[in-house]
């Protein structure tokens, strides 16, 4: 299977993530890149390449021109403000506000443009947002061009972000912008399955209302976790998008067998649904050992998991998302990838 990576990714390492009321080294940070590329390597899985530039194109049709720009210049707008750390959102339009009028103010805009204030903006994080998602452009182009699949080592992750917020440690939805060129290379129908353990909302959100992308996702319960306040059952899509989005929100302490009927579950709904590509937001932060989430996978469910989805015989993209548990991830992932090919 081949593999997009980008060192570009290196640019963003803020310090800071608010957790617990403290400020800790953020649990999505470099070194999980790391090791997903030890253990694709160790694995001999070594067609490992550089993306080709980012393509503006399905970003801008996909994504809000004012959010775009905001991430652009936002390093340099909160430093001309004389700020001195990296930029955390502080005040955010609460019940009651102007939900949509836009601050002058870079701290204002900030808050307007941010859902979840753990995750930082640093100096580099627009150069890496854009090498993730030309990674998964990269992939979706190999796929399109005839291969079964290819893997995009996306860092910064993307499936939290909106068309016009970023959050739980994602900028740009590459997951999205992937389904998005698979529309445009000439599929009909495209599914995303999230099996990463939290919602995917920024998925969910773009293609809410549109009835040729479907949006499928495994997660803890918004009752429970992060991020809190989307991915109940009943949310089924809106309009056109009626029946095109399915959420599988799950207790603490979910294990694999649950987990596992929701994943076949899942499978068998994208299946009847007519699915003609497929992205799969891979994060494995599923694993029992994860730091922040609380299902109970072991690594060789991973790779029970990855035959599933493989049985499914689409063309798909993976596209790397969370997992903290950082010497695991590089197992997990990797499992997840090897289960697939040996469907
Ligand atoms: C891509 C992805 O997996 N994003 C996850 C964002 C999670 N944001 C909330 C993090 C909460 C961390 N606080 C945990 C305290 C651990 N005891
Ligand atoms: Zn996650």
């Amino acid at each position: 299977m081949r593999i997009y990576y980008s060192e570009d990714h290196r640019l963003h390492f803020p310090q800071a993530e608010l957790s617990g009321g403290q400020f800790v080294t953020p649990f999505e940070r470099p070194s999980r890149v790391e090791y997903v590329l030890t253990r694709l390597r160790e694995r001999s899985l070594t067609d490992i390449n550089a993306p080709a530039a980012v393509d503006m194109g399905p970003i801008r049709t996909l994504l809000d021109p004012g959010y775009l720009s905001f991430l652009e210049t936002a390093w340099d707008d909160w430093k001309a403000e004389g700020m001195a750390g990296e930029i955390i959102a502080a005040n955010v339009p609460a019940r009651g506000m102007h939900m949509d009028r836009i601050p002058q103010n870079i701290d204002g805009k900030v808050g307007y443009y941010c859902h979840a204030s753990e995750t930082a903006i640093t100096r580099g994080t627009w150069a890496a947002a854009l090498s993730s998602v030309a990674c998964a452009q990269s992939a979706q182009r190999h796929v399109a061009a005839g291969a079964d699949a290819a893997f995009a080592l996306c860092r910064p992750p993307g499936h939290h972000a909106t068309a016009d917020q970023y959050g739980g440690y994602c900028f740009i939805n590459n997951a999205a912008v992937v389904a998005e060129m698979f529309r445009n290379s000439g599929a009909a129908r495209v599914a995303v399955l999230d099996i990463d353990f939290h919602h995917g909302n920024g998925t969910q959100t773009i293609f809410y209302d549109r009835p040729d992308v479907m949006f499928v996702s495994l997660h803890g319960a918004p009752q429970e976790t992060y991020p809190y306040f989307i991915g109940y059952a009943d949310e089924k899509g809106a309009g056109a998008g009626e029946g095109a989005n399915l959420n599988y929100p799950m207790t603490a302490g979910t294990g694999y067998d649950l987990w596992a009927q929701a994943l076949d579950d899942a499978i068998a709904r994208i299946t009847a649904w007519g699915a003609q590509a497929l992205v799969v937001s891979l994060g494995v932060d599923a694993y029992k050992d994860d730091p922040i989430s609380f299902f109970k996978l072991e690594s060789d469910d991973f790779t029970d998991a990855g035959r599933r989805i493989g049985r499914m015989r689409l063309p798909t993209v993976f596209c790397m998302e969370g997992g903290y548990a950082i010497e695991a991830v590089g197992v997990n992932t990797v499992n997840v990838l090897e289960g697939f090919k040996d469907a």
